[in-house]
């Protein structure tokens, strides 16, 4: 490496190198050097958000320096790298996270005080990275944290959305979406204004004929939109592997706006061209598990996908390998359908830009790419209409064509006499106007197809997929199963149960082997131990009841049960059901003589989540969670008995906190359509226990833990379709509880009835789609049992203590891992210093 500088200038180069700081009084004087030259400050009136930026840049310096080794080393070892194509990612804050992977928390810690800082009241001051829904976005920032962990040589590729995922702010108690300008002081990000690339949209393709007499195809005119690139480095745990993440942005390509119509007058237009051009990358759709087929969003996506391939490219040509060494050198992760162009935009490079043959181009683009799925919801598949593609895109339309023409004769051959099976797989769907099926698309070019649980991954296999099954034979598809990075969702959001454990496991190697956990059960009856253990968890809940205090201005007492639902707000997720239950709880303590009460254990019901903003039946359910509140929680009788709260603003960081004070979280999904879940993993992990249902990744933490040990409930996936066809044809009566329940709120207890008859028209009129009904008695006769359980405080712990000890399984890098080997075929890249 330290030959590519020209021997005269070379020791001047090495003389100088920086090397970050090293110690307190290192980190010290680079937080002052900050404060006063990068941010102009006076050291006199820094305040925290000032301490802030100059703590983050000093670790920001740091990272970039490991970031540049560990570039170099790649490129230099010239080894496979894996590229993360994801739509999202959900980061949530950095400083922390950059602090503890780095391992310098407590250098930092006591240089902030020296400076007069506490370090939790510095770290607060960041602004969550919310460029994500939810799960599909959060677990793709795990997946980065355990590629950088595991010195994988991985790469994220992204859009730098600028604004990302709304603000919530609950109303009179209806939520209300504010914009979440994120950049206005983000130390975290690197702009490469040298790494731009042309991006072009519409126009029109002409063929012509070459010498041989091949068909050339050429894309020409319309408009030109500029990527540009912006780096996030991502810090590995306890290594020096500093991995990339680069977003692009979009900028006009003539600059910062068009001179010949400035000239001539036209500076309004000129101007807003740019603004046009800025729109692409403006603003994160804010739907989860939903597609709403709009123009902007196809943009966004081939615009990221157009991008992202000219740089893998270029890095790939620098090694001048032929091209079909493409897949030995690139893996390319679809993370959801959402990339899915860039198939049709590498089979287009190949074949029209570079002259390789179709074949032979084709078998490259599907050794590279490998798909994962993360829905079966219909809703979420995602389908665009030809004669939108046509206008935006119109060489890859005629690539998707020939694509699924080439598909639809192997498909003939190989099932002569079954016309059906054609127009089932066909990347085109037959309607008025007609449709691309992207997860069609997905599956015919991509090596690997997998699902993010075992139940998904068997559920696309026998249900939307199952004609691929048939076509490409079962081992085309795989089963991934979620995970989350302990780093994040242990180590940062838990210090002190992090700490408990590396005391009881010797040391914190836990984090990098999520299955030395299992020592823990040696302690289950360490009385000391047990002791500690809950301690931490009541100091993690009275952490929470002082936010909720600050914020709702509801005392809760933190030795009520905690009972928590954040996740997105969906009817499948069902937190209308969770809800209802608190109705009826609420119902039956009212009913209840005061000697009767006393012997009822008292309840935190907390919620949090965002609805997406055109999802009315999501913000009905957010309403009346608001509304139950504030009857019960200023009901006399009930006290203490019961609380239900609404948590605004739901994000990573609050995640953070709220995750490792739940005494019991609700992961209650109709049977068959969560797909995994991830949070599931985080309560547990944090040593709370679950109710939910046979769904997704809940039936393996169920296998890992022991189902003495989670509170299963309702019926099983494999029952929901004959459930829900009775409730079209049949008979369908509302639980005689529900029923009661559906009462009390029609009666105005809650405020006006008609803000929530939507809700209760679904079960009662609409075929109760997601079998609310059906669940809830079985749901209340758990949640029954959960008091019961809670009653007996040492067989809780207990069960907590045995749960975590046995959650090794759900470590982000055990996930990584499995795609390293099953999927993209990569190897970590050894760090020699270590
Ligand atoms: N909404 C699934 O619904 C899963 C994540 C990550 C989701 C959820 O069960 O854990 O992906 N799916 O795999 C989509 O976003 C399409 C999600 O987050």
């Amino acid at each position: 490496v330290e030959a590519s500088i020209p021997e005269p200038q070379r020791a001047a180069w090495l003389k100088h190198q920086v090397g970050g700081f090293k110690d307190k009084d290192g980190f010290e004087s680079e937080v002052v050097r900050h404060v006063e030259t990068t941010l102009a400050r006076s050291m006199f009136n820094c305040d925290e958000s000032a301490a802030y930026s100059a703590a983050a840049l000093a670790f920001r310096d740091r990272l970039i320096l490991e970031w540049n080794r560990t570039q170099q080393r790649q490129t230099y070892a010239d080894s496979k790298r894996v590229y993360y194509l994801s739509l999202e990612f959900l980061m949530g804050r950095a400083l922390d996270n950059a602090m503890l992977n780095i391992g310098q928390k407590d250098v930092a810690r006591a240089g902030l005080a020296e400076l007069g800082f506490r370090i939790e009241d510095v770290i607060e001051q960041e602004h969550d990275a919310a460029l994500g829904n939810g799960g599909l976005g959060r677990l793709a920032a795990c997946f980065l944290d355990s590629l950088a962990s595991l010195n994988y040589p991985a790469w994220g590729y992204g859009l730098r959305y600028r604004y990302g995922i709304f603000k919530q702010e609950i109303i009179d108690g209806y939520q209300v979406e504010v914009p979440d300008y994120w950049l206005d002081f983000n130390p975290w990000e690197f702009p490469r204004h040298d790494i731009a690339v042309d991006i072009q949209f519409y126009g029109n393709v002409v063929k012509s004929t070459d010498e041989s007499g091949k068909t050339i195809a050429t894309w020409e005119g319309g408009e030109t939109v500029k990527a540009v690139a912006y780096d996030m480095p991502i810090p590995g745990y306890a290594t020096s592997t500093t991995n990339n993440l680069r977003l692009w942005s979009s900028k006009a390509a003539s600059g910062e706006f068009d001179f010949q119509k400035f000239n001539s007058g036209e500076y309004e237009s000129s101007v807003a061209d740019q603004q046009r051009a800025e729109t692409i990358s403006a603003v994160l759709y804010p739907n989860d598990n939903l597609d709403r087929g709009k123009e902007l969003r196809l943009k966004q996506q081939y615009f990221w996908v157009a991008a992202s391939l000219y740089d893998i490219i270029r890095r790939f040509k620098k090694s001048k390998r032929p091209w079909e060494e493409f897949p030995d050198q690139v893996a390319i992760q679809l993370n959801d359908t959402h990339p899915t162009l860039a198939i049709v935009e590498l089979q287009r490079i190949l074949t029209d830009l570079e002259g390789l043959e179709w074949d032979e181009a084709w078998n490259i683009v599907t050794n590279t790419f490998g798909y994962t799925n993360h829905t079966v919801l219909p809703e979420a598949l995602e389908k665009w209409s030809v004669p939108l593609i046509q206008h935006l895109l119109p060489r890859h339309l005629q690539i998707i064509y020939d694509i699924n023409l080439e598909f639809l004769q192997t498909v003939e051959r190989q099932f002569p006499n079954d016309r059906d099976i054609l127009g089932r797989v066909s990347i085109i769907e037959e309607t008025q106007p007609k449709m691309i099926r992207m997860a069609h698309l997905a599956i015919v070019g991509s090596h690997k197809v997998n699902g993010v649980a075992e139940l998904h991954s068997d559920l696309i296999k026998t249900t939307i997929f199952k004609d691929f099954v048939e076509v490409f034979g079962p081992d085309k598809f795989t089963n991934v199963t979620n995970g989350i990075t302990p780093r994040r969702w242990l180590h940062q959001a838990n210090p002190r149960l992090s700490g408990l454990i590396a005391a009881k496991t010797g040391g914190h190697e836990f984090l990098s082997d999520l299955t030395l956990l299992n020592k823990l059960e040696l302690h289950v009856d360490d009385k000391a131990f047990r002791k500690e253990w809950a301690e931490i968890k009541y100091a993690n809940k009275v952490r929470l009841a002082k936010h909720i205090k600050a914020t709702n201005g509801v005392t809760v007492n933190p030795s009520s049960l905690f009972d928590v639902q954040v996740k997105r707000i969906h009817e499948y997720k069902r937190q209308q059901m969770n809800i209802f239950g608190a109705i009826h709880r609420y119902l039956s303590l009212k009913a209840m003589t005061p000697e009767e009460r006393k012997k009822q254990q008292p309840r935190v019901s907390i919620f949090g989540g965002k609805a997406a903003p055109g999802y009315w039946m999501a913000k009905q359910i957010i309403h009346l969670i608001n509304n139950v509140g504030a009857v019960v929680n200023n009901d006399k009788d009930i006290g203490d008995l019961l609380k239900v709260i609404f948590i605004e603003d739901y994000n990573v960081s609050k995640a953070e906190m709220i995750i490792p004070a739940s005494d019991l979280s609700e992961h209650i999904s109709t049977a068959g359509t969560e797909a995994s879940g991830t949070s599931n993993m985080k309560f547990v992990l944090n040593g709370g226990l679950i109710i939910g249902t046979c769904d997704g990744a809940n039936i393996e933490i169920t296998r890992e833990i022991g189902e003495n040990n989670i509170f299963l409930f309702g019926n099983l996936a494999e029952d929901v379709e004959d459930l829900r066809h009775t409730h079209t044809y049949g008979k369908h009566t509302v639980d005689p509880d529900l029923a009661r329940v559906f009462e009390a709120i029609e009666s105005g207890t809650f405020g006006n009835q008609e803000d929530f008859a939507g809700m209760i028209t679904a079960v009662r009129e609409h075929g109760d789609y997601y079998l609310v009904s059906d669940d809830f008695r079985s749901y209340l006769e758990t949640h029954a049992l959960v008091d019961e359980a809670y009653r007996d405080q040492e067989g809780w712990i207990t069960k907590c203590i045995t749960s975590v000890a046995r959650m090794g399984f759900f470590s982000s890098d055990r996930c990584i891992n499995e795609y390293a080997e099953e999927i993209w075929n990569v190897e970590p890249l050894k760090v020699d210093d270590e």
